[in-house]
């Protein structure tokens, strides 16, 4: 018997650790056999949202084509789990709409805005910071913390590990 299509929605702060708990989940699922697909940044917004930046409009228009790429995925039976910041709430509304009930599963990685800038993996924060890079995240462009969300990971107690770990069996037991 096939599989039921999922949407496994992350979303956070740049920074928060969403590619790698996404990473891992997607590995976890695949290592039992599960059908699973990850999208995020580095397989989007290359290809199908390469004309889009990261003004409010843009991140708009992203998420509303990740959103329908995901639906389409899911409806062929596929685990797909998304890491992209989706830092407004009405389009995480829209993504959850287009899907079945409890097909969607929504988790917050959560990670004050202070920890990610203190770590600055790819110094965009100091960038942000200075000025030279517009519209970041946190800085000079809202992030809207999610309030009904399946799942929230608290990064400052939660290794990637056991965030994957959760997440995997709250996709099992639906
Ligand atoms: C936020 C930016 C920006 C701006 C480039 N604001 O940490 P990263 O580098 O690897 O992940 C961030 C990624 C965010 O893209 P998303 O597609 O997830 O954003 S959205 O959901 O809002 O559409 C960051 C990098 O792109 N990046 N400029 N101004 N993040």
């Amino acid at each position: 018997k096939g599989q039921k299509g999922r949407v496994v929605w992350l979303t956070g702060l740049s920074g928060a650790g969403k590619s790698t708990i996404a990473n891992l989940v997607d590995r976890r699922l695949h290592a039992m056999g599960r059908h699973t697909y990850l999208l995020d940044g580095d397989n989007v917004r290359h290809g199908l949202s390469r004309d889009l930046g990261f003004t409010e409009e843009d991140r708009v228009e992203n998420i509303r084509r990740v959103a329908e790429v995901a639906r389409l995925m899911a409806d062929a039976g596929l685990i797909v789990i998304t890491a992209f910041i989706s830092p407004f709430r009405a389009e995480r509304r829209m993504a959850r709409e287009m899907m079945a009930e409890g097909e969607f599963i929504e988790v917050f990685v959560d990670a004050p805005l202070a920890l990610a800038e203190a770590r600055d993996v790819k110094g965009l924060y100091a960038k942000a910071r200075a000025g030279t890079l517009k519209n970041f995240t946190g800085i000079d462009s809202p992030y809207e913390a999610p309030e009904q969300a399946e799942i929230v990971i608290d990064t400052t107690t939660v290794s990637a590990v056991e965030a994957a770990e959760r997440i995997v069996a709250g996709i099992l037991k639906t």
